[in-house]
């Protein structure tokens, strides 16, 4: 059991990136919860005011949990609720910065009010709560990816999945290492 190792965390902080490359490591699939989703059938309506398709959560767990129990597999997700709690080994959070998640999103094209919404998780802790509140405090790692190169970010991962050495829950407030700028940053998204 707990053949899940989870990639959480705000779009665009790095997620895709480390999962395919934690896979590929690791020997493991690597699966990403949206393509999952379409391809079981199981993105629900457009959230026109979201820009972005709600996914059936318990359908997905179902599938997740069907895979889990044959096979050890990476997942990304920002959803963590799509884990089915007892096959998760651990999750990792990935942070960024939020002025340099700003410019990320912004450069993917995003309109404003996606950028500000998720800028706003991160800034907030959401994927960390959320983790914590579905996973258990032990499960759970945060890995600040900001000013790290995937390489970094990949041998930070593993260390925490081969050795269980890694920052927990709580060690990173944006709020505190922002200060005056972080409403700044919100001002200059119409927030
Ligand atoms: P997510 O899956 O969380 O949305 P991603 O892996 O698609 O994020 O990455 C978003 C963008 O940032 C993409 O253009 C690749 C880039 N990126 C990812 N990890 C990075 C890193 N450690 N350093 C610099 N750029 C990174």
């Amino acid at each position: 059991m707990g053949s899940i190792i989870v990639i959480t965390g705000t779009p665009g902080v790095g997620k895709t990136t480390l999962a395919r490359a934690l896979a590929e490591r690791l020997g493991i699939r690597y699966i990403n919860v949206a393509e999952l989703a379409r391809a079981n059938g199981l993105l629900l309506n457009y959230d026109e005011a979201r820009g972005a398709y709600v996914v059936d959560i318990r359908g997905v767990r179902k599938v997740l949990r069907d895979i889990a129990s044959r096979e050890e597999v990476v997942v990304d997700t920002h959803i963590v609720e799509v884990a089915p709690p007892e096959f998760v080994r651990l999750a990792i959070v990935l942070r960024l910065d939020p002025r340099l998640l700003a410019e990320r999103l912004r450069g993917r094209g995003y309109p404003l009010s996606k950028v500000r919404e998720n800028v706003e998780s991160e800034v907030l802790d959401l994927c960390l709560q959320d983790a914590v509140a579905h996973l258990g405090f032990d499960k759970v790692f945060e890995l600040d990816a900001t000013g790290k190169p995937p390489h970094v970010v990949l041998e930070e991962a593993l260390k925490i999945i081969e050795r269980g050495e890694g920052a927990k829950p709580g060690s990173v407030s944006w709020a505190a290492k922002l200060g005056e700028e972080l409403a700044e940053l919100l001002l200059s998204l119409g927030g």
